[in-house]
């Protein structure tokens, strides 16, 4: 090994230059505006926000009672996770997505969703735990303690983007639902509506619904990640609306989306693209630059919106938190 000093996630400056600066400047002026009642702040800001049906009322509410959009808004951003690139421009981001439930065009399933039905939305936590439970999504939203993170994300397919999520790390829900000593494994599985995305009946070779799974050890770490929100609002659908997951170390088809079910098992769970091209796409699926995919190189990454190519890290970069686990 070279002696390289490769400066660790709290060593990096927080950002380059980015586009996201009337961002998180409109989030700073949100914040000042909250010692008051938040009535006004939603409608002045009615335009943007999307509310959920809980109409404010202009008196002061505690936090359990706020609108989820505006919790989300509030979460505070958790500064362990620092970038080494910009952040992709939020509308990039929002155009250039993987969600073959709408589409294998990924610059057309923002096009596709209007039809997708995100609330009410329940997500059933069942198998072998102690406490099985059907929750509500406003019920995490409300329950779950909500942060912001900066976390890079890699597709497969090479490309790269660096986003902020907002949302709660797995290991407190799964805390609460106590999973059982003979839980090895979480499998997770989306929604299956026909009638609501177009790709289930364009495509109806897949072994829908889409299916994913995770070592207890990696849906327990804390960089395991269930987004419920991105740049301080609501998931977008096509970004997996209304609670996805998010695994930075491995490549982004182990992020799955719209979660409808969160199960414990014994057993290794099949994996949806794992299922589809067995010698494609492995159950680990852990960023590697060292190892190509058989149809193409993963030493370097596109990262979307500026074309710019970077060297691609192992573990994406998150070695320092996820390496111990695949040693030996
Ligand atoms: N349900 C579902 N989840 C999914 C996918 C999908 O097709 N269906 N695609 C995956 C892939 S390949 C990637 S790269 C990411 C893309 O997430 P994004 O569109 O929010 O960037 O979602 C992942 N989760
Ligand atoms: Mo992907």
């Amino acid at each position: 090994m070279p002696s390289i000093h490769r400066p660790r996630g709290w060593e990096i400056p927080e950002r380059e230059a980015t586009p996201e600066d009337v961002f998180f400047n409109r989030r700073k002026f949100m914040k000042a505006l909250g010692i008051v009642g938040f009535g006004t702040i939603m409608s002045q800001f009615a335009g943007c926000l999307e509310t959920h049906s809980e109409q404010p009322t202009g008196e002061t509410q505690s936090k359990g009672k706020e609108p989820a959009a505006l919790q989300l808004l509030n979460a505070p951003r958790n500064p362990a996770f620092t970038l080494d690139r910009p952040l992709t421009d939020e509308a990039v981001a929002a155009r250039y997505n993987n969600f073959y439930e709408f589409s294998s065009g990924k610059e057309e399933v923002w096009r596709l969703v209007d039809r997708f039905e995100t609330k009410p939305w329940q997500v059933e936590v069942t198998g072998l735990v102690k406490n099985p439970k059907i929750y509500d999504i406003d019920e995490l939203i409300r329950t779950m303690p909500l942060e912001e993170r900066l976390y890079r994300f890699r597709c497969v397919e090479a490309w790269a983007m660096a986003v902020p999520w907002t949302g709660f790390p797995m290991k407190v829900l799964i805390d609460h639902v106590e999973p059982l000593s003979s839980a090895r494994y979480v499998r997770m599985v989306t929604f299956l509506r026909p009638d609501q995305a177009p790709g289930f009946k364009t495509q109806p070779w897949y072994p829908w619904p889409y299916f994913e799974g995770l070592t207890m050890e990696e849906a327990t770490n804390p960089l395991t990640l269930l987004a419920v929100g991105i740049y301080g609002h609501e998931l977008p659908k096509q970004h997996g609306a209304p609670v996805r997951l998010v695994v930075p170390w491995k490549y982004g088809f182990k992020s799955i989306k719209s979660i409808v079910r969160i199960e414990f098992t014994d057993t290794q769970p099949a994996t949806f693209w794992n299922a589809v091209a067995p010698d494609e796409y492995d159950f680990r699926a852990n960023v590697n630059p060292a190892v190509p995919h058989p149809r193409w190189s993963q030493a370097t990454e596109r990262i979307i919106g500026t074309g710019e190519r970077r060297p691609t890290l192992p573990y994406n970069g998150y070695g320092e938190y996820v390496a111990h686990l695949y040693q030996g």
